[in-house]
């Protein structure tokens, strides 16, 4: 007998994991789960309830439709794709919403592959990768820095990102545990440098049911190549972002609707053609 899993190629056999695993990690990082009062849960929780119903006005919703909509949001849940779903398609409008007033470096969203506590490599280092690393080699570096320009030492920058076929380690298997995921602390000047290889554009795990209403809906599920960052510093605030590479193809066409265009960099080949550079500053606002 064939099974469905029989009939996956081996990178989507890899892809049905990475949902269920966003879950498990989601689930023990999170704990604020009942921080949350009444009056905010009936303000947003009925906003949310009365614009569905909208749209159900709106769009003549059928019976039919109606029940397409329960079995795909238990199948969601089942294949353990919630904080993949909400981080590709609303987290982006919460990243806008709270950083609206923010000064300094602009936010992206986090995603569902963050992972706390990558291996810290000081100023200046390799992020874990393996011997034969596919990808173009990238130095990737700059200064933190206050909103006065005051550069930040000490600060912290946390680098995550995909390999050269869209993979995260520890959401896919046969990965190094922190292949391509590290921690930099900047030295006196603020600065620090990452030696990494550029990512490629990133298909989302789509053979679920994240993936289901994509291709139901004739959707793609690209995100341009990007690196993931969190920088952090004493007495300000943390930053969570993205940046991208200039040209990179579904740059105006993110599945997660999170690309900025002041988050765009434009590297450029080493002198000793040995791989690309490019430089970042990050500009902190103050807690
Ligand atoms: C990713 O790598 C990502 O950045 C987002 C937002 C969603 C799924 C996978
Ligand atoms: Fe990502």
């Amino acid at each position: 007998m064939t099974t469905e899993t029989d009939q996956l190629s081996e990178t989507d056999a890899r892809a049905a994991v990475t949902g269920a695993d966003a879950t498990r990690y989601f689930k023990e990082k999170e704990k604020s789960g009942a921080a949350v009062s009444q009056e905010r849960v009936s303000a947003v929780a009925g906003a949310a309830l009365a614009a569905l119903h909208d749209v159900i006005r709106e769009h003549d919703v059928t019976y039919a439709e109606y029940d397409a909509l329960k079995a795909w949001l238990i199948q969601v849940g089942e294949d353990g794709e919630w904080p993949l779903f909400l981080d590709v398609f609303v987290e982006h409008v919460v990243e806008e919403t709270v950083n609206k007033e923010r000064g300094g470096t602009k936010g992206s969203i986090e995603g569902p592959f963050y992972v706390p506590n990558s291996p810290n490599l000081g100023a200046d280092g390799t992020l874990p990768q393996r011997d034969d690393e596919p990808g173009t080699p990238l130095d990737f570096g700059g200064v933190v820095q206050s909103e006065d320009g005051t550069p930040l030492p000490g600060a912290t920058v946390e680098l995550w990102h995909a390999d050269d076929l869209g993979f995260y380690s520890q959401f896919a298997p046969g990965l190094p545990e922190w292949n391509l995921r590290g921690s930099f602390t900047t030295g006196e000047d603020g600065h620090f440098m990452a030696h990494t290889v550029q990512p490629a554009p990133y298909q989302i795990p789509h053979d679920g049911a994240t993936g289901a209403i994509i291709a139901a809906a004739g959707w793609h599920a690209w995100r341009p190549a990007h690196l993931h960052l969190k920088v952090a510093a004493p007495g300000h605030q943390t930053i969570t972002t993205q940046l991208y590479f200039e040209g990179g193809e579904y740059l105006d066409s993110d599945i997660a609707s999170a690309t900025k265009p002041e988050l765009i960099l434009a590297p450029t080949p080493k002198a000793d053609d040995s791989g690309v550079e490019v430089t970042y500053d990050f500009t902190l606002a103050k807690a």
